[in-house]
């Protein structure tokens, strides 16, 4: 199939399972071509099976607001044409579902029908789209869309609540690729990072107001009274200042390191003992499950979707959202015995293979043919 994939490039889940998806399905033979202002970070090698197509936006003096859907949807037209696209693979609701939309209705003018199956991550849905502002748009390119994926029961469900929706929505889990792990174990580098009696207790994210980063720091100060820790802070974003500002009032400036954004988070992951995901909401929680498949233990908010992925007592624990207390005990009840932390490393990485990118990727495949099929 000639499949056009349309996301944000940067280092947000959504970007980061459509690029993977575009890797795993180009390796099954499908030419895959991406639609995007930059070329995606976790792209790193085009090759005769992976396409790169950059939309630009040229400035204008009259335009306030660049409109990018505009400039996105003139793009999709030319490709579909040019590369006999097959299939448009549209992540993220906004705007890309409404640009996607679009390039359907002008290329049908043409004669030429190409379905659109829209995959829905979760902020597209709960904290952007739902907004006065984006409802009417976003429902109608949801109704409008030839399969529409969630990748979460709980989005799914946020999706019906929060729209007025008349179609049915396909729960599609997001997915990890196991190889890849083993690779990276291969050089953790654990004492680079903390004294052999230290635990270390890791956090990713994109640090916006959603992931409550200063829950992560709350957390840490307690756990770390308890048994002798440090804390990893992965990403870059607005919530890094105030949280460093919180490390350095609760004198934790020795035991906290901010590594910025990483292309690199496995490696980091191998040698982590514990991974924090306090989220006001998440659908779905990629970064737990990359934690619980390199063996580490989640202790997370219950919020939306994360129960489908960090099984309570099992893989970590789950509490209600902002109950730092409860979150401590929960990380000092992993890590305070090699035994228990052992066993909670296991069950991680065990439930974790059951979200394995060779389970979940022919669940799209069937889905573009079902559109394919039904256009
Ligand atoms: O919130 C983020 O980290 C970014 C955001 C996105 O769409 O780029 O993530 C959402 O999609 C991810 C991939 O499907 C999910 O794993 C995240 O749970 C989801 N974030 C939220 O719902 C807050």
């Amino acid at each position: 199939m000639n499949i056009a994939i349309v996301c944000y490039p940067t280092f947000g889940g959504s970007g980061v399972v459509a690029t993977e998806l575009g890797i795993a399905l180009s390796k099954r033979g499908h030419q895959v071509h991406f639609v995007t202002y930059k070329q995606p970070v976790r792209l790193a090698l085009l090759n005769e099976n992976i396409h790169f197509h950059e939309v630009n936006v040229p400035d204008y003096p009259l335009f306030h607001y660049q409109p990018y859907e505009l400039a996105l949807s003139s793009k999709l037209v030319t490709i579909v044409k040019k590369h006999k696209i097959d299939i448009l693979h549209v992540h993220y609701a906004i705007p890309h579902a409404y640009a996607g939309y679009m390039a359907k209705e002008m290329l049908k003018q043409e004669g030429i029908q190409v379905p659109m199956v829209t995959t829905l991550h979760g902020t597209d849905i709960t904290l952007v789209g739902s907004h006065p502002f984006y409802r009417p748009a976003v429902a109608f390119s949801i109704n409008n869309s030839d399969v529409v994926t969630s990748v979460s029961a709980s989005l799914k469900k946020d999706t019906l609540r929060l729209f007025d929706i008349k179609r049915e929505i396909d729960v599609v889990p997001n997915f990890i690729d196991t190889s890849q792990v083993e690779d990276s174990h291969t050089d953790c580098q654990r004492e680079l990072m903390a004294q052999p009696d230290e635990r270390i207790i890791t956090h990713v994210s994109n640090f916006r107001k959603v992931k409550r980063i200063q829950d992560v720091i709350e957390v840490f100060h307690r756990i770390q009274l308890e048994v002798p820790a440090k804390l990893l802070m992965v990403g870059e974003g607005p919530e890094r200042a105030p949280a460093e500002q919180l490390v350095k009032k609760l004198g934790l400036q020795e035991k906290v390191r901010f590594l910025g954004n990483s292309n690199e988070v496995d490696k980091i992951l191998c040698f982590s003992d514990l991974f924090l995901l306090p989220s006001e909401a998440e659908s779905f929680g990629l970064a737990a499950l990359e934690a619980m498949v390199n063996r580490v233990p989640v202790v997370s908010s219950n919020a939306g979707g994360i129960p489908e992925v960090n099984v309570d007592g099992v893989t970590g624990f789950l509490s209600n959202v902002g109950n730092i207390a409860e979150m401590a005990l929960n990380g000092i009840k992993i890590l305070s015995d090699d035994n228990t932390l052992a066993q909670f490393k296991s069950r991680a990485q065990k439930e974790a293979i059951k979200f394995d990118i060779n389970h979940i990727v022919p669940l799209y495949e069937e889905l573009y043919e079902r559109a394919m099929v039904n256009v």
